[in-house]
């Protein structure tokens, strides 16, 4: 008897636990702010930077894929960033060989020499700067930047950014470009709310 009242009690509250559940998320989905903002480096648009939101604990690594293409000897995007876990493709779409690699910082992979047409691909498990360089061709390079949140972009060509979907909120942000302190600051994202990053 006490077993069927703790049974019915535990459907219960599963049942209110969903209900609970299936609302929050369809409520925070609603209140998702995107962040704009522009990064500059002393009074110049900055086109080389990657600008990112703390969140307080690790978020659940994504199953999700970005791509480096190869075209014309250029890495495209020059800077990729993504959420640490992802993996990322490296098609061959030129007209030639490629060999992509990276050392030191970063994660370190050497992809070896492959044809036109061909992908390869790595997963960045831990988050940190990489840069890419082919073997063959030593004007090639790029970065790929895996940060520990979902919420980041990589700036375009006029230093310009928006970070999607974010709920709202006071976060840490941190700011990364090659050869320069990471910049770091606090940021309340609201609908409207605009970030701007410069190192002098
Ligand atoms: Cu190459």
């Amino acid at each position: 008897m006490l077993k069927n009242h703790n049974n019915q009690f535990v459907a219960a509250a599963a049942l209110a636990m969903l209900l609970f559940v299936q609302l929050g998320v369809e409520t925070r989905s609603l209140d998702l702010v995107g962040l704009k903002g522009t990064v500059t480096n002393g009074t110049r648009p900055e086109p080389t930077a990657v600008v990112w939101l703390e969140v307080p604990e690790a978020a659940p690594h994504p199953q999700q894929t970005k791509v480096m293409h190869q075209r014309n000897l250029t890495f495209t995007p020059h800077v990729l960033a993504i959420q640490t876990g992802t993996t990322v493709d490296f098609p061959n779409e030129d007209s030639v060989f490629h060999n992509v690699f990276s050392f030191k910082e970063g994660k370190p992979f050497d992809l070896g020499i492959y044809p036109v047409g061909a992908t390869k691909r790595v997963t960045f498990k831990v988050s940190g700067v990489t840069r890419l360089f082919c073997n063959i061709h030593p004007g090639m390079s790029a970065y790929i930047v895996a940060v520990d949140s979902p919420y980041y972009s990589a700036v375009n060509d006029d230093g310009r950014f928006t970070i999607a979907a974010v709920p709202p909120g006071t976060y840490k942000y941190h700011a990364w470009k090659p050869g320069r302190d990471i910049m770091n600051g606090t940021v309340n994202v609201q609908q409207g709310a605009t970030l701007n990053v410069t190192w002098k």
